[in-house]
C-alpha cells in the first residue's frame, strides 16, 4: 500500500506545536501545565484524538472477516496504519510488522516463540544492565522454561555499556541478543548498529528494545540490520495499548504462533491446523482496530518533521537542563554518557525522590520518580530511585527554567 510521505517537511516550531495538543492547556494545582514525563508516556495531538474518534464514528466494523462496506473501510485503515508504521522505520515490506499491545508485548512475543522453539539447555541469552523490566523478565521466564541462561553486560559509572565485556559475554554458548537502543532510566543512545554486527559475525540474532528511541530519532531497520525491534505508540504521540514488532522475515516465517485463535489460522479441524501467513499469524483475535489507526495517525504526525531536527531540539533541552540543574545545590545526574537522548535523571542530596515528585507535581510540573522499571540500574548506582525528567517535540526551554524553579521549592522545604 503506497503511504503519503509529507513533503515538504514542516518546520519544527516547539511553541507553535503546543496548540495541537489540548492536554497543555490544562491548569495543575492553579499552575499551567509542565509536562516532563515523555519517557512514560507522551500526550497526544487533536490529529490522533480525532483519528479514533472518527474511526469510531464512521467506519468501525471487524477487519479481514465480513465483506460489508464498513468491514473493507475498517480493514483498509488498519492496514493503512501498518504501511505507515513500516515507511517510519523503513521495514522493507509492512507484512514484517506486527501489531502488538506494545513494546513489552513484542518482547513477550519473541521469547516465547523464537526463544522456545530455538533455546536449551546451557543455551545462553545476553542482555544489558540498563534494560527495562521488559526486557529481562521475559528472558528469565523463556530461560526457566528451556533451561537457558542468562548473561548481563554491564556498563561504567557514566552509564556507557562496557563494549569489551560484550565481546567477552558474546561466547560459543550465545544463541540471542536483546538490547535496549536509549535506555529510559540513564538516557544512553547505545551503539546498536555495531553491536548487531558483532553478534552477526557469530551468527547470532539480536532484538532491539525502541522504545525511547523511535520518537526521538530517526530510525531504520534496514540500516541497523536488526533482526527484532520493538515499540509503543503510545510514546511517540499515539495511543496506550498498541505498539509494533518488526520481524526480519525468514525469522517470523519460521516461528510458530505463540497464541491462538480467530485470523491467525489458514485452516481448523480438530485433526490438524494450518497458519495463517505473517503477520497475521502473529495476530490472533479481533485487534486494537481504532487504536491501530491511531497509531497511524500518530506516524503521520510524526513523520512532517525532520526527525534529526527533533533530535537536535531534544537534545538543545537536554543541554540546557543539565547545566541548569547543576546550578541546584546537591542535584546529582545518574547517567552522564556522552551519546545521551533528551531525558534526564537525578537525586538530590538529603531527599527522596518522591517527595520531590510530589512538591513537583503542587508546583504544576510532571516527572517521574521511581525505578522506572530498571531496578538493576538503581542497584548499579547505589540509589533507591531518581527523579526523571524526559524532554519531547513540544517542550521548551522555559519548561526547564519551571523545573528548576520547583526545585528551589524543594529546597526550601527540605533546607
Ligand atoms: N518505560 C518509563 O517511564 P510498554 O509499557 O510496553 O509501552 O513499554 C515498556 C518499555 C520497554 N522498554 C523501554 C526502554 C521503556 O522505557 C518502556 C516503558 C516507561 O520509562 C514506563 S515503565
Amino acid at each position: 500500500m503506497p503511504v503519503h510521505t509529507p513533503s515538504p517537511l514542516r518546520r519544527l516550531d516547539p511553541v507553535a506545536l503546543r496548540d495541537e495538543f489540548p492536554i497543555l492547556a490544562e491548569r495543575i494545582h492553579g499552575h499551567r501545565l509542565v509536562y516532563l514525563d515523555n519517557a512514560n508516556t507522551t500526550q497526544k495531538p487533536r490529529s490522533v484524538i480525532e483519528a479514533e474518534s472518527s474511526y469510531y464514528a464512521h467506519d468501525n466494523a471487524n477487519i479481514h472477516r465480513s465483506t460489508h462496506l464498513l468491514s473493507e473501510r475498517a480493514t483498509k485503515a488498519y492496514e493503512g496504519a501498518r504501511a505507515r508504521v513500516a515507511a517510519l522505520i523503513h521495514a522493507p515490506d509492512p507484512h514484517q510488522v506486527i501489531f502488538t499491545r506494545g513494546c513489552t508485548e513484542g518482547i513477550n512475543l519473541v521469547a516465547q516463540s523464537w526463544g522456545r522453539a530455538n533455546l536449551g539447555p546451557g543455551d545462553e541469552v545476553l542482555v544489558t544492565w540498563m534494560e527495562h523490566h521488559s526486557n529481562i523478565v521475559p528472558w528469565q521466564i523463556v530461560c526457566a522454561q528451556t533451561g537457558a541462561v542468562l548473561k548481563v553486560v554491564p556498563f561504567d559509572d557514566t552509564g556507557t555499556l562496557d563494549l569489551d565485556a560484550f565481546d567477552r559475554l558474546l561466547g560459543e554458548r550465545t544463541r540471542f541478543v536483546s538490547l535496549i537502543h536509549v535506555s529510559n532510566a540513564l538516557g544512553t543512545i547505545n551503539p546498536v548498529k555495531d553491536l548487531i554486527a558483532r553478534a552477526h559475525a557469530r551468527g547470532v540474532p539480536v532484538l532491539v528494545d525502541g522504545a525511547q528511541a523511535v520518537p526521538h530519532m530517526p530510525v531504520d531497520v534496514v540500516d541497523l540490520d536488526c533482526d527484532f525491534y520493538a515499540f509503543s505508540a503510545h510514546k511517540m504521540y499515539g495511543p496506550t495499548g498498541i505498539g509494533a514488532l518488526y520481524g526480519r522475515r525468514e525469522l517470523l516465517d519460521a516461528m510458530p504462533p505463540w497464541q491462538g485463535g480467530g485470523d491467525m489460522i489458514a485452516s481448523v479441524t480438530f485433526e490438524q491446523t494450518t497458519y495463517n501467513v505473517v503477520p497475521y499469524k502473529f495476530e490472533a483475535g479481533t485487534p486494537n482496530i481504532a487504536g491501530v489507526v491511531a497509531f497511524g495517525a500518530a506516524v503521520d504526525f510524526l513523520r512532517q518533521f525532520d526527525l534529526d531536527e527533533v533530535a537536535a531540539h531534544e537534545a538543545d533541552l537536554l543541554r540546557y537542563a543539565t547545566d541548569r540543574l547543576s546550578t541546584v545545590g546537591g542535584v546529582r545526574v545518574i547517567g552522564t554518557a556522552r551519546d545521551k537522548a533528551g531525558l534526564v535523571s537525578f537525586v538530590l542530596d538529603g531527599v527522596h525522590p518522591h517527595d520531590i515528585g510530589t512538591i513537583l507535581d503542587r508546583e504544576g510540573v510532571a516527572v517521574r520518580t521511581g525505578q522506572h522499571c530498571a531496578q538493576p540500574v538503581m542497584d548499579r548506582f547505589g540509589v533507591p530511585a531518581t527523579v526523571r525528567a524526559s524532554f519531547a517535540i513540544y517542550n521548551t526551554r522555559d519548561e526547564v527554567d519551571a523545573l528548576v524553579s520547583a526545585l528551589t521549592v524543594v529546597r526550601e522545604v527540605f533546607g
